[in-house]
């Protein structure tokens, strides 16, 4: 908190659309399974080979079904897209009774957070072995082509989200029932997602990361621009202000904090696209590291605003 007055506000200032207060995952979250635990399956799809033309390989996923999905047959699911930072994988968000399982069940038992379908897919290749932030960068940015044209398909022909057909179509129609966020590299997919597929998302939980859309680190080194093409992109893509819910979070301790504060000052700016306290919330945690165990802290915090009617 302190940081963020020094750079940014006089004591005066208001600020809408700041999160005092980061709330905290209940210790006992993490004591026992809940009662009502989902389950975890591994969904494997096919999909072109990053950096090789022509060939393709096989992927997975990991999708958490929350308790109430086997017991209500013929209910519909919102669903959220959870991306890895750099180096981590689908088990970063969901081995089943992980950290982040127990505290989606037991939020979602004690009716915190709506039932959800949450999916972890990765944006690496198979047995690539490079998890370089360059690699990553790469991939980070081709991913939208996988998720819109083999990871929804996928998923969403085998479980019940509202969407009415696995196809564009169908995804276009149902986006306000479906979320994307990540953590660190996770969080700079989540901003491709916003330049690049609103017409899929309707709500956005970049968790400290910045936008590459600019160039690495984009937030840092080129933030009114990073600002001014996310806001052109909710144009450029037909929709407007009231389409789309963002919460950005980060730390202050934070290696990316120094980017994602630069760029979400920077988009204060664009008022035309991003309403601070109506479309868009910012949270910086006071002493926060990068890391995953804050970044379930954050999706604590954010989640029981996500998919609101
Ligand atoms: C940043 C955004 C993402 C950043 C680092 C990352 C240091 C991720 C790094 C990694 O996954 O290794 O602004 O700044």
């Amino acid at each position: 908190m302190a940081i963020y007055d020094a750079f940014h506000l006089s004591a005066t200032e208001t600020r809408p659309g700041y999160i005092d207060q980061i709330r905290q995952i209940p210790q006992e979250y993490f004591a026992a399974p809940a009662a009502k635990a989902g389950r975890v399956e591994r969904v494997e799809y096919t999909a072109p080979r990053l950096g090789r033309p022509g060939e393709t390989c096989r992927k997975y996923c990991l999708v958490y079904l929350p308790w109430e999905y086997d017991r209500n047959p013929d209910k519909r699911y919102n669903i959220l897209y959870m991306i890895h930072g750099g180096g981590g994988s689908p088990e970063e968000y969901l081995p089943q009774d992980g950290p982040f399982v127990r505290m989606l069940d037991h939020s979602i038992q004690n009716g915190e957070i709506a039932p959800m379908i949450v999916v972890a897919p990765t944006y690496y290749p198979p047995d690539s072995g490079d998890i370089s932030v360059d690699f990553s960068g790469v991939c980070t940015a081709a991913f939208m082509g996988e998720m819109k044209g083999c990871i929804l398909p996928e998923v969403e022909g085998r479980y019940r989200t509202y969407a009415p057909s696995a196809d564009m179509d169908g995804f276009a129609a149902s986006r306000a029932h479906r979320g994307i966020g990540g953590f660190s590299m996770g969080s700079v997919t989540t901003w491709y997602a916003f330049q690049q597929a609103l017409s899929c998302f309707g709500w956005f939980l970049p968790l400290s990361g910045d936008s590459w859309i600019e160039g690495r680190r984009g937030g840092v080194y080129y933030p009114m621009t990073t600002a001014r093409k996310l806001a052109r992109a909710v144009q450029q893509q037909g929709f407007t202000p009231e389409d789309y819910l963002i919460y950005c979070i980060t730390g202050s301790n934070d290696i990316a904090w120094d980017a994602v504060d630069a760029q979400i000052h920077a988009m204060q700016k664009q008022q035309d696209a991003f309403r601070f306290g109506t479309n868009i919330f910012y949270g910086l945690k006071d002493g926060g590291w990068h890391s995953v165990e804050e970044v379930r802290h954050y999706a604590y915090h954010a989640l029981p605003d996500f998919f609101a009617e």
